[in-house]
Order: C-alpha cells, then structure tokens, then sequence
C-alpha cells in the first residue's frame, strides 16, 4: 500500500508579518493536491497540527483546509481515506478542532484524536497526541503484525526546527519493535535510523508543508510516499520524498559573511542573495566584517528589502531592516548555536547573557 505522508500545516499561523502566511498555504495546499493527483496514493495521512491555534478553529483556517484540499480533492474524484491524526496544536479546550462537523461531513475523512488506530490489518499503529506515550505505543508495537508507527511527538534524538534537542522521555531504541516510524511535530525534515538486533528502525519527520517562519530557514519542504510492503525488507527503502515546490512559495534564505571569506565569495554572496530578494525572504548576516568594503552592497540589500544582521559591541545581532524580521537575535543564535560557540565565542564579552539567552530558546518552542 502506497501513503501519503504529511504534518504540520499549521493553517491558522497567519501571525508571520513577512509575506501573506494565507496565500502560502494555500499554494501548498494546491502544490500537494498536485502531488496527489500524480501519485495516487491509496491513503493519505497527516500527522497532526492541521490547525495551529490551540483554542479556536480560526474560520478562516477551516475554510483553508475545505475550500483549497477537502473540497477540491474530492471533486477531482479521490475516494480513498484521508486520515486526519491529532496533533498538540489540534487540540482545543472543548476537545479536538478536527472532530469539526463540516471535516466530519466528508465520508472519506477519518480523524483519529481520542483512540489508537489500527490501519492495513494491524500494519500501522495510528496514534493521536494525547495518547502518544511510550507504553501504549510500545505495547501496540509488540502486536504480531505491527510495522508501523504514525503519529505526533518529540524524539529524544530529533533535532527541533532551531537546531538543538530537547529532552523526551521517548527515545527511538524504545520503540524498536516498529520498522518504521512516520511523524509530524518537529517542522525539520529529517531522519534517523538504528539497528537493534539486526533489525533497523527508520524514524522521519516530514517536516511542515511550506516554510512558516525563520525556523524554516534554508531548508527544502516535502511530503512523503511511503510503500508500506516494501518496509519489512529495508525501512529506509521504502520511502521517496516529493518536494513542495512552487515559484509563489516564498523561503527564507539566510546568507552569512565574515571575515574568513574571500572577497570574490563574499560578492558571490551578496549578489545571490539580492538576486533572491526578488522572489523570497532574505537576510544577510555578518558576524564579522570581511576583508572588502561592503557597504555599498549592503545599502542595495537594504533598498530591496534584505534583513542585514550586524553583530553589536554586547554581543547581541542588531537589524536595521522590515526583512530580518522580529526576534531575530534570538532565532539566529539558537539555529546555529553549536557553530556559533566554536567560531564565535569570544565575540561574546557576556557568558551570562549568551547563556541565558540560550535557555529563553530552549523554553520557546512549541512545535
Ligand atoms: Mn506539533
């Protein structure tokens, strides 16, 4: 059986101020019908956060998902399963956004948010948010023909979308009797494999549905079809990932110049990223002065709406631009803080100010 694997949508985050959030889901919304339409999966899958807001069902969200998928998709003529599994963000006060009764209207939609569901005969484990813990998903993992795991959680050994880990209570050797792990939660498209008794266990992340903030910065987006018969012979085998690829889809494209650059490299640089400005969200970091005199370049940056991040005397990135964006500092510290400790250390003068800035990203997400 052939799935189409997806998560993390997030149809209500309309709060980025870079771009219209609305019009980009929507396109992603369209670019994945497209996809559907070429590969025919027999199901389709979304791993949680369809929805973004905890509390309410934005009508305007609703709509997204009814008008640009639900709708279209089955008027194109799909009539297989469209499996909807809760995530944290699905979930209201008074229950789950999903159990909505214009989704629930849809005969082929199946939401999944207060039990653990069994697909392909016991195949796959089907596991909403609420019910991920390690115990019941591992005892449904030692029932004779299970294969699979989809659901909605943190692992240990994933890395959030800034780049660090958090800790879980739920790593990946804990739930080696699956094959194959298929999850939404962590917005980074990313996967890990380990092998337990010469049996591998693969776990993915798809990774969102199209970039939804700085977080995404530099990364290519995704959905996955995944061959359920071919996972018992090679986890790793068994899966393809389609990109999300549309020129109204905007990125966020971080560049960084310092002065260990040469000076051709660092007009390379700088033309690539005015030349992107065009069409994404851009910004140029510069931790560190290079060699040649950039201002001029940088000024033309600034005039088309490039974010250029400079590195201040207390140790802090300061932007003078609408492109960088709010919170900046922050973001930039946390995706590359490991780079940053070894390259940058002693441009930071406050050890107790990088330090406590790091525990404010540690604190913040909530993917
Ligand atoms: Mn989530």
């Amino acid at each position: 059986m052939r799935l189409l694997v997806t998560a993390d949508w997030h149809l209500s985050s309309f709060k980025n101020t870079y771009m219209n959030m609305k019009e980009q889901l929507a396109e992603g919304l369209r670019v994945l019908r497209s996809i559907i339409k070429d590969q025919e999966p027999d199901a389709i899958i979304v791993a949680g956060d369809i929805f973004h807001d905890k509390v309410l069902l934005y009508k305007t969200a609703l709509d997204l998902f009814v008008d640009e998928f639900l709708d279209p998709l089955t008027s194109s003529g799909y009539k297989q399963p469209v499996i909807l599994i809760a995530g944290n963000h699905d979930m209201g006060r008074s229950g789950c956004l999903l159990n909505d009764h214009i989704i629930r209207g849809f005969n082929n939609v199946f939401v999944i948010a207060d039990h653990i569901g069994n697909y392909e005969n016991g195949r796959g484990v089907l596991v909403p948010f609420p019910l991920a813990n390690l115990e019941d998903m591992a005892e449904a993992g030692s029932e004779e023909d299970a294969l699979y795991l989809i659901s909605h959680f943190g692992l240990n050994e994933a890395r959030l979308n800034n780049g660090l880990s958090r800790l879980s209570p739920i790593r990946l050797h804990q739930l080696s009797m699956y094959r194959m792990i298929l999850l939404g939660h962590y917005h980074t498209p990313q996967s890990l494999t380990i092998t337990r008794q010469g049996q591998k266990t693969t776990a993915i992340y798809t990774g969102s549905l199209v970039p939804l903030s700085w977080n995404d910065k530099n990364e290519k987006k995704r959905v996955l079809i995944v061959d359920t018969d071919k996972i018992a012979a090679d986890p790793e085998l068994a899966y393809e990932s389609i990109p999300i690829q549309s020129p109204y889809i905007k990125e966020f494209k971080e560049y960084i110049i310092d002065n260990t650059l040469s000076e051709d490299k660092v007009y390379d640089i700088l033309e690539r990223a005015l030349k992107n400005a065009k069409q994404h969200i851009v910004r140029v970091v510069v931790p560190s002065l290079p060699k040649c005199d950039i201002s001029k370049q940088l000024d033309q940056l600034r005039s088309n709406n490039v974010g250029v991040l400079t590195l201040t005397q207390d140790g802090l990135f300061e932007s003078d631009n609408e492109g960088g964006g709010d919170e900046i500092e922050n973001k930039w510290l946390g995706k590359n803080f490991n780079e940053l400790c070894e390259q940058y250390m002693s441009l930071y003068p406050d050890q107790d100010k990088l330090a406590e800035t790091l525990e404010a990203i540690l604190s913040f997400e909530d993917e």
